[in-house]
């Protein structure tokens, strides 16, 4: 490629003249914008121990009571991107939420998509739309975009999970805003996922031709987990074991940005992921082991959270030799889908 002309090669006032009128040249830019064959990202692979977020989310639900809080995060931010921007990844943001027996981090609804992966905890719950969700470890709930959505808790201890929405990019396409209104009424009723979504292949008659967009909002731990299990169980160890999380009418994604997917690792197994287009972010359910993304190296263990940029090689050991490890995944595959540039690249 050729090498472009500077803006220290163009006369200053000419350059002074195109800014006073809001103007730019394009080319001592255009190989910053589009560089040859691989992009470039100013986001860091990053790694968060939850044993270095928990004592500072309890600290906060001691400093901050939730009136003056309405959701207690603590935001995981990339330090490439600059803490301020609230960013994981460019298109994901991630927090751990605290909410404490008896307390409401009450309703709203807004643009960005949000889910919730339960870290901690029993007896909390979301009501999305007067939809009870309960919420225990390991479960993911989705608060799809606009619909009304509350939390509260009816056990005791703390309750912790981590939410993921697609915040930094409806911020950025000046979209994202939220409405308030008092609490929602809940229904008593059993969520769909135990009523009318009960097994994978099986769909209430009335819903075969439905498109609801988000018919289930709930997706049990328990049932993942067994599914993992029972793939493994069938599955050569050339092949990893990792399920997709979808919407059970349409077999699509569940949410329009964001992609959400369950990863299993035998006791001892050493995976490579796909060099992927998207960016992700990999938050451990259960176990320990260690991920290298290009030329980084993280030692995790339950509860951590790490943060991969697009296009990262990453390799992910599980570090039992005798129990398997069980990763939760959110990426934003589906907007690379839907814009058509989703790519698997060579290593
Ligand atoms: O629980 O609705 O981490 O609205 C950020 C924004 C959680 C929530 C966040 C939110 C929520």
């Amino acid at each position: 490629m050729t090498q472009l002309q500077t803006a220290a090669e163009l006369p200053p006032a000419y350059l002074a003249t195109l800014n006073q009128l809001n103007l730019n040249p394009l080319w001592p830019s255009l190989r910053a914008f589009l560089p040859e064959g691989e992009p470039t990202g100013a986001s860091v692979a990053t790694h968060w121990r939850y044993n270095d977020v928990r004592p500072l989310l309890m600290q906060a639900g001691e400093l901050t009571p939730i009136e003056k809080a309405e959701r207690r995060v603590l935001v995981l931010c990339n330090p490439g991107l600059g803490l301020e921007k609230l960013q994981a990844t460019p298109s994901i943001y991630v927090g751990m939420q605290l909410i404490l027996p008896g307390e409401d981090a009450p309703n709203h609804r807004h643009t960005p998509s949000a889910i919730r992966l339960v870290v901690e905890g029993s007896g909390g719950y979301t009501t999305v739309e007067g939809e009870k969700l309960p919420m225990e470890h390991g479960d993911l709930i989705l608060t799809p975009p606009g619909l009304w959505h509350e939390h509260g808790h009816e056990g005791d201890g703390p309750v912790v999970w981590l939410d993921a929405l697609d915040l930094p990019l409806i911020y950025l396409l000046e979209h994202s805003f939220a409405d308030a209104a008092p609490l929602q009424q809940a229904k008593t009723a059993p969520d769909a996922s135990e009523t009318r979504f009960t097994r994978a292949g099986l769909v209430p008659y009335d819903e075969l031709d439905s498109s609801a967009p988000y018919p289930m909002r709930r997706y049990p731990w328990k049932d993942t987990r067994n599914a993992l299990l029972a793939l493994a169980g069938q599955t050569g160890r050339d092949k990893p074991i990792h399920l997709a999380y979808i919407n059970p009418l349409s077999g699509e994604a569940c949410l329009p940005f964001l992609g959400f997917s369950a990863l299993m690792l035998r006791p001892g197994e050493t995976l490579r992921l796909p060099r992927r287009s998207c960016s992700q972010v990999l938050h451990v359910v259960e176990g320990t082991g260690t991920t290298t993304a290009n030329d980084t190296t993280f030692s995790w263990a339950d509860a951590d959270v790490s943060a991969l940029p697009a296009h990262s090689r990453v390799t992910i050991t599980n570090g039992s030799s005798k129990k398997p490890a069980f990763l939760f995944i959110v990426d934003d595959a589906p907007l690379h889908k839907k814009l058509r540039i989703y790519m698997e690249r060579e290593w």
